[in-house]
This record gives C-alpha cells, structure tokens and sequence, in this order.
C-alpha cells in the first residue's frame, strides 16, 4: 500500500487509483463510482456556495415520501447525483431518500454490478440558517441476477457495504470515505476544483469527548435511554461528562464526532417508535464508516451493520461513535430486552 501524510499532494482521483492497484481483480467499476460521486459533491458544493446569493431558498408546495418538506436544494442535489451516475454502465440501480421507489437506470444507458443508495442533501431544514449539510452515500454489490437491479439488491444488511462516505459542505467541503481498507478524508481545494488528501486514515477516539442528543425528546425516551444519558453526562457519577454538542445536522455532528470522539444517539421514542433515522441512506453508511474508524453503531440491541433491513425508507433508532461508549450504549440498553 503506498502510504501517504497529510503534507504529500494527493488528489482523490489519484488516491482511489492507487488503492485500487492493489487489488489486481479489480474491474475499475468501484473507482468509477467514487469519482463520480466526487463529481457530483464539486457541482452540490457549488450550488450550496451560492445558496445565500441567489433567490433558491424556500420549500417547494410538494412533501417529500418522509413527509418533511423538500427544499428546492434537496431536489438540485437529488438530480445531480442521479445525473453523474446513471450513464456510467457501473450502477444497476439508485435509491435515494428524496424518491419514493428505487431509481432504474434509464434504458439507453448499460446496468452495472453495484447499486447505490444515498441522501441527497441531509440536514436540509438547515440551509436557510447557513448551517452545514451533507450528502451520504452507500454501495453494495448486485445480488439478482437479471440485467436491472432490483429491491431485494438494496434491502442488504450494511455489512455487505462494499463503499460509503460522505461529503460535508461545512467550512470547506470535505468528502470521507472507506471501501474497507481505513477512511480517508479530502479537502476540497475551491481553487483548483480538486479533494485533496487531508485526512488519512482516520481513526475515532476510543472514548468520546462529545455527545450529540436532541434532548427535547428526552420525556419521550424509555428508561434505559434516560439512564444512558445521564451516564454520558456523568450525573450518575460513574464517568466524566461529556461536552453536549449538537448541531442537528447528522453530517456535521457525526464529523465531529469522529475526529474528537463522541456518540450520536438518536434513540426511539414514544413520539417516533422506530426513531427518525434511515437505515439505508444514513445508518448504514455511517456505520461502516465509523466501524473502519474503529468505533461502533447499534440500534440498541442489534449491531446496525447486521440489521436485514425490509423496506426501502426504513427507519432504525442510531447510537453510533467510539467504540467504548457504544460498548456502555449496549450494556445499559439491553437491560430493556433481557
Ligand atoms: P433529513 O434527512 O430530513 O434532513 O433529516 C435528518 C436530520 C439529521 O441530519 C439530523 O441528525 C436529524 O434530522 C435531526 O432531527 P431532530 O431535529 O429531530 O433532532
Ligand atoms: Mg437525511
């Protein structure tokens, strides 16, 4: 493997081909996905960039399938991904939050080996605040055998995940991500349009500084998740507190979490029985993310890596982060199933 610093100038497209020398019976197909989602963020940056200047702010009359209202940003970020990649001949079929059904690839164009699932524009309802927002993403290998992908090849467990990542347009856009061999973080140089290596191999802290929680769920959480997070904020004496940080942007508060150790939790509740997050789109991705960082994520009894999720917009409960936290996450959830 050839290693690189922080201070050596590499260029995602150089660095996705460099890892994809070593592996000899690689078709090439997986690179190609990465640089076209890498494409896509530029584009997405762009526009977001610009989102203050020009008169694009504002939600659509329409309701998205998650019923929360679309922002006409989601929708530009929707088509552009779907744009940069359906022609590809590497895909056999997209899913996105943002669209009801799985997304074909259009007939002209060939079908490939991989699907991808991905949220456009996460954190939407915070654009207008100019607060960050991302963009997730997640590949799996094709599993049907007919030409065109199917339901069955996006309802796989994240553990078959072959690629995830995502780009966060924060103070500058960055795109993380991991096709099991470590995660990597680049910087999107604006000047001269290219991500370059800022990060490599990123690895989360195995106790976290931060937590991330809206607690104004707090009176509809079940018991053990009270107590899991009066542990965290070291009330029951039996850590030290952690910094309580939430920016309500899953993108922005993951990152930061990742960096300097933490757990995001968005736990079930009375009010959301299966919690908010999405399984495909969010949950997944970060998951294998965070576990190629060596943290963890669980839905609180199972390992969310594990989960066969069984429909397209499922929602999963989310603790995810350095792994002795999770670890803590764990034991004091499963007291609810035992
Ligand atoms: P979205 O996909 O509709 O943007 O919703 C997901 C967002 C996450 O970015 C964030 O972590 C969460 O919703 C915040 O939800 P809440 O306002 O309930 O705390
Ligand atoms: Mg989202």
């Amino acid at each position: 493997m050839v290693k690189h610093t922080a201070t050596s100038v590499v260029t995602i497209e150089r660095f996705i081909i460099e890892q994809e020398r070593n592996f000899p019976q690689a078709t090439g197909q997986l690179s190609g996905i990465l640089q076209d989602i890498a494409l896509a963020g530029k584009l997405i940056t762009n526009k977001v960039r610009r989102a203050g200047l020009v008169d694009i702010l504002g939600a659509l009359e329409s309701e998205n399938v998650q019923g929360e209202i679309q922002q006409k940003l989601d929708v530009f970020a929707n088509e552009t991904i779907v744009k940069a990649m359906d022609h590809g001949g590497r895909l056999c079929a997209m899913a996105s939050e943002e669209e009801p059904e799985i997304i074909p690839i259009p007939d002209q164009f060939k079908c490939g080996n991989y699907v991808l699932c991905f949220d456009p524009l996460d954190g939407s309802s915070n654009i207008d605040v100019n607060v960050p927002v991302g963009t997730i993403f997640s590949v799996m290998r094709k599993i049907t055998r007919g030409v065109h992908g199917e339901l069955e090849d996006v309802l796989q467990p994240g553990r078959r995940q072959v690629a995830a990542g995502y780009i966060i347009y924060g103070s500058s856009t960055m795109m993380v991500y991991t096709t099991g061999h470590g995660v990597h973080g680049f910087t999107l140089d604006p000047s001269i349009g290219e991500f370059l290596l800022s990060h490599p191999d990123i690895k989360i802290p195995r106790r976290g500084r931060y937590l991330s929680v809206n607690d104004s769920y707090e009176q509809y959480w079940d018991e053990p998740v009270k107590a899991l997070m009066r542990r965290y904020r070291g009330l029951d004496g039996q850590q030290k507190a952690m910094n309580v940080r939430y920016v309500g942007s899953l993108v922005a508060d993951f990152h930061r979490n990742l960096l300097g150790g933490g757990v995001f939790a968005y736990p079930a509740n009375t009010q959301s029985p299966r919690g908010k997050l999405r399984m495909l789109y969010e949950c997944n991705p970060l998951a294998f993310i965070v576990q190629q960082a060596g943290g963890a994520a669980t839905d609180g009894i199972n390992d969310i890596l594990d989960v066969i999720p069984t429909e397209l917009h499922q929602r999963s409960p989310l603790f995810i982060g350095s792994a002795d936290d999770i670890e803590t996450a764990k034991d004091m959830l499963a007291k609810r199933v035992a």
